[in-house]
């Protein structure tokens, strides 16, 4: 199986101290910046980035005071804290977990180098009981130096029982920065084996950079696909992607796996947004995003979240609606980007946002639903992959207001993906391998 052995901690303390700090203060402090593609290269490559900002300026008190739409709340502190959940268990980077809805319970774990891995929803499971269900190494490309490309997205048919179909979303190998969704089968008759010569490629789509894929697939309560766009890159999305609908980038794209229109490997749904609309690509969903990292529908409202990476100064999550605008690069989260704009009704602001100082790039999460953490269930999980602090957002059901978001007790590990098990468990992986839960 693929492991990593060289388990490398790198000095995240001083992220640790500023990050604790934020929390209490919880201000808007003007921290001078970099950005997200600067700061996965400084997390991957260089380890003492943060001290530098150890001893940045809180808010000064002269500034014209910043009034966001939304008002961040302090921490509520738990006794929750993050747990290994597998801990015989390494991967290599591990992007995707997910499991099939086949009744099998089992976990599937993909790696962003290409191949997806199962094996039984087991505390205890060994290395031995990990086997391959799919290597798509041999079209997957990914490279550490831009490690924002690679397989990026997983997620099955819902009657993936019945006709063995699950969906990919990849860089290839076979065109320079460009995006792949594929459908899949398995072996006919072998719900344990993905068939690689199956792939019939749905969507393929030039980027003009390595970063900003996006890549989250989550089937709708709807049935459809959805899929998420990042802006394309680089930093202050210099295309204009964001806001442009003639191209699929800066959106989630929603589509229709189960029919075909002609000369396409799927359907266009009846009552997709931006169908009519001249020149705009029917695919389209909703819109504005810079780079949507995580995304996820709540199985109990049907709601669909998803988190979307700041550039400067602040990390936003978004209860997404068909045809709605989230503002990049516009705004950034309740704040107007640069020469953008300020808040306008006909841009969609986030339900919740957080500061610089506190997180440098969000990971979305999910809604919880399970059983094992009773005080979180209906709160939205998320993490911040430089920081390493993990959250659970609970919002008013009624007016969607923030009402507390709780601290779990973290462990400073980069977060790169959350995952449900088939009961509705909760799972976070790591770019070093480890795949963690939430224990009391
Ligand atoms: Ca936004």
């Amino acid at each position: 199986m693929r492991t990593v052995r060289s388990f490398r901690l790198r000095s995240r303390a001083s992220m640790l101290a500023l990050a604790g700090v934020a929390a209490v203060a919880c201000t808007a402090s003007m921290l001078p910046k970099l950005g997200w593609t600067v700061d996965v290269a400084a997390q991957e490559a260089k380890p003492a980035a943060p001290e530098a900002k150890q001893g940045a300026p809180e808010a000064k008190p002269g500034a014209p005071a910043a009034k966001p739409a939304l008002q961040p709340l302090p921490d509520t502190p738990t006794s929750l804290k993050q747990v290994r959940a597998f801990p015989n268990l390494r991967f290599r980077r591990p992007i995707v977990l997910t499991h099939a809805p086949d009744g099998s319970d089992r976990v599937f774990v993909a790696s962003q180098l290409g191949a997806i891995q199962v094996f039984p929803n087991d505390p205890d499971v060994k290395e031995t009981q990990v086997s391959t269900f799919i290597d798509l190494e041999d079209r997957v490309i990914y490279k550490d130096k831009e490690n924002e490309e690679g397989l990026l997205g997983l997620v099955f048919h819902p009657k993936f029982k019945e006709n063995g179909q699950f969906f990919v979303y990849y860089t290839t190998r076979s065109a320079p920065h460009t995006s792949v969704v594929s459908r899949f089968r398995t072996v006919p008759g072998d719900l344990t084996k993905g068939d690689p010569a199956s792939e019939e490629e749905l969507l393929r789509i030039p980027q003009p950079y390595w970063n900003h894929n996006g890549g989250g697939l989550a089937i709708g309560p709807d049935g459809y696909l959805y899929i998420a766009l990042g802006d394309g890159g680089f930093k202050d999305d210099p295309h204009g992607h964001g806001q442009n609908l003639e191209t699929l980038l800066g959106s989630i794209l929603r589509i229709d796996v189960n029919r075909k229109d002609a000369g396409k490997n799927y359907a266009i749904p009846a009552d997709n947004p931006f169908r009519e609309t001249p020149k705009a690509q029917p695919e389209i969903y909703a819109y504005g995003f810079r780079n949507v990292w995580g995304m996820a529908f709540d199985s109990a409202t049907g709601l669909l979240w998803a988190a979307d990476v700041g550039q400067d100064l602040w990390e936003e999550i978004d209860i997404v609606v068909k045809g709605g605008n989230y503002g990049w690069k516009l705004r950034e989260a309740t704040h107007k980007f640069k020469d953008g704009s300020d808040a306008r009704p006909d841009l969609v602001e986030p339900v919740w946002e957080y500061h610089h100082d506190i997180g440098k790039s969000i990971t979305g999460g999910f809604v919880y639903r399970g059983k094992n953490l009773p005080d979180l269930v209906g709160c939205y999980l998320y993490a911040d992959y430089v920081s390493g602090k993990v959250w659970a957002l609970k919002l008013d059901e009624k007016t969607r207001k923030p009402i507390a978001n709780y601290a779990i007790q973290d462990t400073k590990m980069p977060i790169i993906a959350f995952g449900a098990d088939s009961r509705g468990e909760a799972y976070l992986t790591d770019s070093f391998g480890q795949i963690w839960t939430i224990g009391k």
